[in-house]
């Protein structure tokens, strides 16, 4: 595809991704395979965490593929509303809308921990990935769910740990965190009006 697969970076192949998507969207619709393709490389992220948020993971490549299975009705993120508001599923569980709605939760967790991550020089990522979760996530989440996720985050890694895994070092780190924020708030955005245009509220 566009993007190269450097998996030597697992953070460039995330960035790259992203700005992809950013460059679609200037041109209007995002395609459904280029923001599948997109998101997928956001679950490398999940292998530097650690077992304890293996169901994490699975969570969340479930909702992609789940997404994806709107291909080839739908070619764009419009069209994949659309077919939901059409047959009223928009929230049902399982439904296309709804997946995207989980997978743009995700996209938007990752953008807070790396803001996060720039924003202070914790050592620990407890706090950091505590306080995202609890700003984009938690209020969406059930309480077994946010249990869980609360008790991994005893079980993260270091600072220090992580960029080492992602093959990074803090400096090189931090460009391509900020590309990946650039690139994906616009993206964000633009599925929050999707829904927002067919007069779908956003708090679940
Ligand atoms: C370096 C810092 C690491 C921080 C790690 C924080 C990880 C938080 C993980 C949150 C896991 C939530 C798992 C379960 C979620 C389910 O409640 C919903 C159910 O959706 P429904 O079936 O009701 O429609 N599933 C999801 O929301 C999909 C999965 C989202 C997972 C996103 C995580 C992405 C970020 C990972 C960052 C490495």
């Amino acid at each position: 595809a566009v993007v190269a697969a450097t998996t030597s970076s697992p953070l460039s192949a995330i960035a790259e991704a992203f700005e992809h998507l950013a460059k679609l969207l200037n041109r209007g619709d995002l395609p459904l395979d280029a923001f599948y393709e997109a998101c997928s490389f956001v679950s490398v992220l999940f292998n530097c965490l650690g077992f304890a948020f293996k169901f994490a993971e699975l969570e969340y490549v479930a909702k992609l593929e789940g997404l994806m299975e709107a291909s080839p009705a739908c070619g764009t993120l419009k069209d994949v509303i659309e077919v939901d508001v059409a047959s009223k599923t928009v929230k049902s569980p399982g439904s296309y809308s709804r997946n995207l709605r989980r997978v743009r939760q995700g996209v938007d967790l990752v953008r807070a921990i790396f803001e996060q991550l720039l924003a202070t020089d914790d050592s620990c990522l407890k706090e950091i990935a505590s306080s995202a979760y609890a700003q984009i996530c938690a209020p969406y989440h059930t309480w077994a769910v946010r249990t869980a996720v609360h008790a991994g985050m005893y079980t993260l890694p270091t600072r220090d740990q992580l960029f080492l895994r992602l093959n990074e070092t803090e400096k090189s780190a931090e460009a391509k965190m900020k590309r990946y924020i650039n690139a994906a708030t616009p993206v964000i955005e633009y599925i929050d009006k999707l829904y927002l245009s067919r007069k779908i509220p956003l708090n679940w």
